[in-house]
């Protein structure tokens, strides 16, 4: 079966003649499009094209590359209604955070573009006389960018952006959940001169693409954002030709709320914090750990602002808190681990349930109070509206339980005493943590996860490095 979508590599649009994957607006089951299941031939292709590219690639100026990356942000912002709903539609996100994806992204693009004249090698002290001691940054070559579906517009820079400007060129694989955006995004990267090969689009699944992707020996640096499960069969499939490997694998985000918090703040950023994107956000809070002073307090603001959370069709309804969840395997998620707490002696506040409309993949917004560190819901990534609560006595055990955990991506703290707030810097096992706000974090920052939230890390000056290696230079003279 042929498909209207069609990968990019070398700069051209290839028709595709094979296996497609349908795409489905998951507020609606109605199919959108049908787009290709690239095998390991168009894969081959795309490495090739990108390996061809590089070295001219790399040998232009920082400063021209970021040209390049300033008239691809161009096009994103003069195209944002059209690629906010393209999201809205296949992913199932509402439409004023559609557009902030997209302004996002072009503003990432553009925060990268700036770095051209900072991009700094390093002059090393020498133990010898007239020698001089050079390190320089250096380029990898070929980065596959392996993206999931959840913020999926803004992952495409996140992975190309700082690749580029670094001097790497790029095979991006879209999820199979949410191409129809990459495709988007390509038709318009196409519209500009950047030459052929520098960014290359390669739609399938996992198991074609991303494996074949994952185990291409043209590869020098996989960046992948997904699961644990599909992370460590990267690592494995890098293996025998010690690729790098970049990867985000989600969270278990621990709040704390302690007993001189501001109720009404710490309310506010822990809603939303699980309502944004349906809950599908890798820095999402996903446990509470209230202090037992002011438990009762909390929870009622808790369960009166998710239970007024409104929800339904992004693209029917324009003023919705959220949309539905992706697809069916996370509605199920999500309603097992619920329904496994409740069994174990958890308390549903409000939700708990699938949601009663006739189509989406909706689960109502959901309290979970009486959760004790035992139960998958306290483990397990939830990834949808639902917040389960543990009350702790102190500040101690509430570190304690956040730590007791697979996974160190973000965590946060509520409370007015900047002692407790720098104790739990000091000892929570996280690479990020936010003291009184929501979690969401920042272009500037370095988003990178402990344990196995993942290895390396995405954004500012050290999400660059990741793209590069070292050379080291050693100058003797006279
Ligand atoms: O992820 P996958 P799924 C978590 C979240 C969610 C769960 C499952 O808990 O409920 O993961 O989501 C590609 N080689 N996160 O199943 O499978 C796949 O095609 C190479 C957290 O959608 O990890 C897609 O492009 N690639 C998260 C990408 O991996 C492979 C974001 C992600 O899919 C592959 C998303 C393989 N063998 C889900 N198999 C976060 N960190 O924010 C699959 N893929």
């Amino acid at each position: 079966m042929s498909s209207e979508y069609q990968n990019y590599i070398d700069g051209r649009f290839v028709a595709h003649r094979g296996d497609t994957i349908e795409v489905h607006n998951p507020a609606t089951f109605e199919l959108i499009a049908r787009v290709p299941d690239a095998g390991a031939d168009v894969v081959d292709e795309a490495v090739a094209a990108a390996r061809r590219a590089q070295p001219a690639w790399e040998k232009l100026p920082a400063i021209q590359r970021a040209g390049y990356l300033r008239k691809i942000s161009a096009k994103l912002r003069e195209n944002v209604e059209m690629l906010a709903t393209i999201i809205a539609r296949e992913q199932g996100k509402v439409m004023p955070l559609a557009r902030v994806e997209v302004n996002f992204t072009a503003d990432y693009i553009d925060y990268t573009a700036e770095w051209a004249r900072r991009l700094d090698g390093e002059v090393l002290t020498s133990d010898r006389v007239g020698e001089h001691i050079f390190l320089l940054r250096k380029p990898l070559g070929v980065a596959a960018g392996i993206l999931p579906w959840n913020f999926p517009f803004f992952l495409i820079a996140r992975k190309m952006a700082p690749a580029l400007i670094t001097g790497n060129t790029v095979v991006i694989k879209p999820s199979e959940e949410t191409p129809l955006n990459a495709f988007a995004f390509t038709q318009l990267l196409a519209e500009t001169d950047l030459p052929p090969g520098v960014f290359n689009l390669v739609c399938g699944s996992g198991a074609s693409v991303g494996a074949a992707l994952t185990a291409h020996k043209g590869v020098n640096l996989i960046t992948f954002t997904g699961s644990v499960g599909t992370g460590i069969r990267i690592m494995q499939a890098a293996a025998p030709n010690l690729t790098r490997v970049n990867l985000e694998l989600g969270g278990k985000a621990p709040a704390i709320v302690l007993n001189d918090a501001d109720l009404d703040l710490a309310a506010n950023a822990l809603v939303a914090s699980r309502v944004i994107n349906t809950g599908q956000v890798c820095n999402c809070v996903e446990r509470v750990y209230v202090q037992r002073g002011i438990a009762e307090a909390l929870t009622e603001k808790l369960v009166q602002r998710m239970a007024a959370t409104r929800f339904g069709d992004p693209l029917a309804d324009e003023t919705l808190d959220m949309g539905p969840l992706v697809n069916q395997a996370g509605l199920a998620k999500v309603e097992q681990l619920v329904d496994s707490a409740r069994a174990a002696g958890a308390e549903v506040l409000t939700g708990g349930k699938r949601a009663d409309l006739a189509r989406g993949y909706h689960y109502l917004p959901t309290v979970v109070a009486g959760c004790t560190s035992d139960m998958a819901i306290m483990r397990d990534e939830i990834f949808g509206p639902v917040l389960p609560l543990q009350i702790v006595d102190d500040l101690d055990e509430a570190i304690a339980r956040a730590n007791d955990s697979d996974y160190g991506l973000t965590s946060s703290i509520f409370t007015r005493d900047i002692n407790a707030a720098m104790k739990a810097v000091r000892e929570l096992q996280f690479g990020e943590t936010y003291i009184n706000r929501e979690h969401f974090e920042a272009m500037q920052g370095f988003h990178a996860g402990r344990k196995k939230s993942g290895i390396g890390g995405a954004d500012g000056h050290h999400g660059l490095l990741e793209f590069t290696e070292t050379h080291v230079v050693y100058l003797q003279t006279s």
